[in-house]
Order: C-alpha cells, then structure tokens, then sequence
C-alpha cells in the first residue's frame, strides 16, 4: 500500500535514509535498510578524500541541529564497496555525490556504480562547492547536463532554500535533464557561546535541520510542485508520521528523513505502520493525497 516509484525505482515505502545520516559506510546504510527505509542515501562523496572542518562540527540547539560537518568522506575511489555491501539489504541505494565544477561531478558518477545519484549543490558552508554552485541556476543546469552524460541511473538534484526563489534553480535541474529535485538541504545558520562570546562551531556558521525547518521546506515542496514536471523529493524537519502527510500534500513523491534518526532509528518503521493506519482510515491512498493542497 505505501509502494511509491520514483524516477523508475521501486521502493517499499516513500520513506528514504537522508544523505549524511548514518551514511558513510555500508554495514550503517544496511542497518537504516533493515530499520524500515525505503531507500538510502549515502553521506556526500568527492573526488578527494577530506577530513571536513575542524570540530566543533555539530551543536543541538532547542530548533534542531546546527552542522558544519564540511564534507569529510573517504573519495569516491574508496566508496564503491560501501554501496556494494549497503545493496546487500535490498533497497535502493542512491549516491550522494559534490564536486567543484561539472567534470568533477562527472568523473564520480561515472565511476560509481549506485541505483541513482543525487548531486548535492547545496551544503550551505562549504567553500567552492555546495549552495556556492547551487545558486546560480546556469551552473545548476550545466552540471546536471553533464552528469546525465556520464551515467544511466537516475539523477536526483537536491536544492538549497538559501535563495530568494528556489523554483529557478529547480527549473534548471529540470533543464538540465534531472529526474527528480529533493528540497531541501540545510539553512544557514550560527550559534555563539553566551560564555565566551565564540562561535559554537569550529566553521563559526553551519546549516540548520531538524523540525524548526519544516515549514521552509513544505513551503519549498509546494512551490517546486507547481513549477516543475518532475518529481519532487521532501527534506527538512520530518519526525513523525503527520510530516510526510503533510509533505504529500504539498506535492513530494516521496520524503527523506535525517536529523529525527538520532532520536528514533526504528523512524521508517514507526511512520510506514501510522502513515498506512491513516490511510487506510480516511479510506486514501498516497497518489490520493499527493499535490491535494494545490486542488485547494
Ligand atoms: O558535510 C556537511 O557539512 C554537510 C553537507 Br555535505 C550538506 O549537504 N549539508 C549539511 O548541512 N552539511
């Protein structure tokens, strides 16, 4: 009942393991799998292997996380065994992959072997990559073009809400041949020591999760969903069942979830077992429920 296809891929439920989230190895995306997720995401992978920025790299705050993690992965050259071994639980495994310029993006997407690609222009505190490159919606379309050259699997494009409007930068995934865009990666944010008067985090600014951002990101959903033909992923402040209705609604095909996996990593499970009670009480379905705002 909770079966969603997206951009040709089957999964059980439109519940997937959000990039950087107990994704950095094989052996954590397989246990996200067999927790309930309908999909993974691995953490974002480059062409080089970073350490990330110095720590403080993560701060809870009473909205949700603040993260400056800064990239830090193995290199795409040391990843294909962590895809290899996370296919192992039977779901899709997308990968999340950055890069400085389109030939970076792809290099790797023609080296990795994954179920689709979801290119990450948007980590909000990244030097010459990230939001940099994903704000400008010229270079959001070239480098969509060149990875849908270099790879037959799925391109998803994930958008930052650090814009004015991020239909423009959709619209050009859209245009550059992408299969889906999710929204959204994390806002930007800063925290500071009352004590010290520091920056809590060693990159003085990060991006912001967790449920406080929920409403940017519906709101997102809903403006991508009236502008775009292709699907749209929902990310951002997703903790409960009632957030993926409402996500629905707004026009997600299907949802991400990362920062409630720290409170809760029985999530997926927890959700697909109320969203189909829900269902099944209002007599819907998901396609009942997908977009039904905008009828409104
Ligand atoms: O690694 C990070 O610091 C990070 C990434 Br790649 C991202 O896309 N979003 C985010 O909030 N942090």
């Amino acid at each position: 009942m909770l079966t969603t296809k997206i951009s040709g891929l089957e999964l059980k439920n439109p519940l997937m393991l959000a990039a950087g989230i107990m994704g950095t190895t094989g052996g954590s995306l397989k246990r996200m799998a067999r927790c309930g997720a309908g999909a993974v995401i691995t953490k974002s992978i480059g062409i080089e292997p970073k350490p990330g920025h110095p720590n403080p790299t993560m701060v809870k705050l009473r909205c949700g996380y603040l993260n400056a993690m800064g990239l830090p992965n193995p290199s795409y050259k040391l990843f294909q065994p962590e895809i290899d071994e996370a296919k192992h639980a039977g779901v899709p495994v997308i990968a999340s992959i950055f890069g400085v310029d389109a030939s970076e993006f792809s290099v790797i997407a023609g080296a990795i072997n994954a179920d689709a690609f979801e290119l990450n222009v948007s980590c909000p505190h990244a030097e010459g990559y990230g939001a940099e490159i994903g704000t400008d919606p010229a270079l959001v379309e070239g480098i969509t073009k060149a990875v849908k050259n270099a790879t037959d699997a799925p391109v998803w494009v994930k958008l930052t809400p650090n814009v004015a409007d991020i239909t423009e930068t959709g619209l050009a995934a859209q245009k550059g041949g992408a299969d889906a865009v999710v929204a959204i990666n994390t806002l930007r944010g800063m925290a500071i020591d009352i004590e010290s008067g520091h920056p809590i985090l060693g990159n003085r600014f990060g991006g912001l999760s967790g449920h406080g951002i929920k409403p940017v990101a519906v709101k997102c959903v809903h403006d991508l969903y009236s502008a775009l033909d292709i699907p749209v992923i929902g990310c951002g402040g997703i903790s409960g069942w009632e957030d993926v209705v409402e996500f629905i609604m707004a026009g997600a095909r299907a949802v991400q979830i990362g920062s409630a996996v720290g409170d809760n990593i029985n999530i997926f499970s927890d959700i697909s077992s109320c969203l189909e009670a829900f269902l099944s009480l209002k007599l819907w379905t998901l396609d009942d429920i997908y977009g039904m705002v905008h009828e409104i």
